[in-house]
């Protein structure tokens, strides 16, 4: 333990140095970061244009900065560049999707989806150069086979899944957040163990040269705001 560690209560802390800035660079730092995220859009045609390891690895890292309950970090990335295991990912996406679109979603979430002209089909799913698999580890194993609790994991995975797309955002590339229903598929086809369950299906990549997507509106600050 070196001198800038203190232990409170038999447990080390360490100082925490931030960066300040002025008033205004404050004002002007938070305008740029929502100019910024707001250009991040869903993205469903991509390029088939490799990108490196690396950048991915990045990417993981960057989500798993995420706050969690009890700093357990509940969380594992699943990287799939492999094209077999793409194909067998989208066939089983697929499979269930058809079903979903045929027989399981009602007339109200159609019509809901309808400006998105989503379907079925999730070529998608074979053409993005990476899937990241998010599975959220509903309990931790340890290695004497005996069981540890997680604490707010949804909670904790949806933060770590923001800093995921807000880095992808940030790298140049694009994303969509899938949740093919049911996807255990994903349990067996990555082979995970049995306290870990999916939680977001991620493909990665280039955008598509001839991109297009909705023209949706965000709600206005009026709508999603309350000051008391
Ligand atoms: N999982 C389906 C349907 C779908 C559902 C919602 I809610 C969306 O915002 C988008 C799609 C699909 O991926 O097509």
């Amino acid at each position: 333990m070196d001198e800038s560690t203190r232990v409170i209560n038999g447990h080390p802390f360490v100082p925490y140095s931030k960066k300040t800035y002025s008033k205004e660079e404050v004002i002007a730092r938070s305008k740029d970061f929502y100019n910024w995220l707001d250009l991040r859009r869903s993205v469903r045609d991509f390029s088939d244009q490799q990108i490196a390891l690396e950048v991915i690895e990045n990417i993981v890292k960057a989500a798993s900065t995420a706050p969690s309950g009890a700093h357990k970090q509940p969380w594992t990335f699943c990287v799939v560049s492999s094209s077999e295991i793409k194909k067998e990912i989208r066939n089983a996406a697929e499979k269930e999707e058809k079903e979903s679109y045929d027989n399981r979603m009602s007339e109200e979430w159609l019509q809901d989806l309808s400006p998105l002209q989503t379907d079925w089909q999730k070529s998608f799913l074979e053409t993005a150069p990476y899937l990241i698999i998010v599975f959220k580890k509903v309990f931790d194993i340890l290695t004497d086979g005996s069981k540890r609790n997680n604490y707010y994991v949804n909670e904790s995975v949806g933060i770590a899944c923001g800093f995921l797309l807000a880095a992808i955002h940030q790298a140049g590339l694009v994303a969509l957040t899938h949740t093919p229903s049911p996807m255990n598929f994903l349990t067996q086809i990555l082979k995970r163990p049995a306290n870990e369950r999916p939680y977001l299906l991620i493909p990665v990549g280039y955008p598509h040269h001839d991109t297009w997507v909705p023209d949706l509106k965000r709600k206005s600050l009026s709508e999603i705001f309350f000051h008391y």
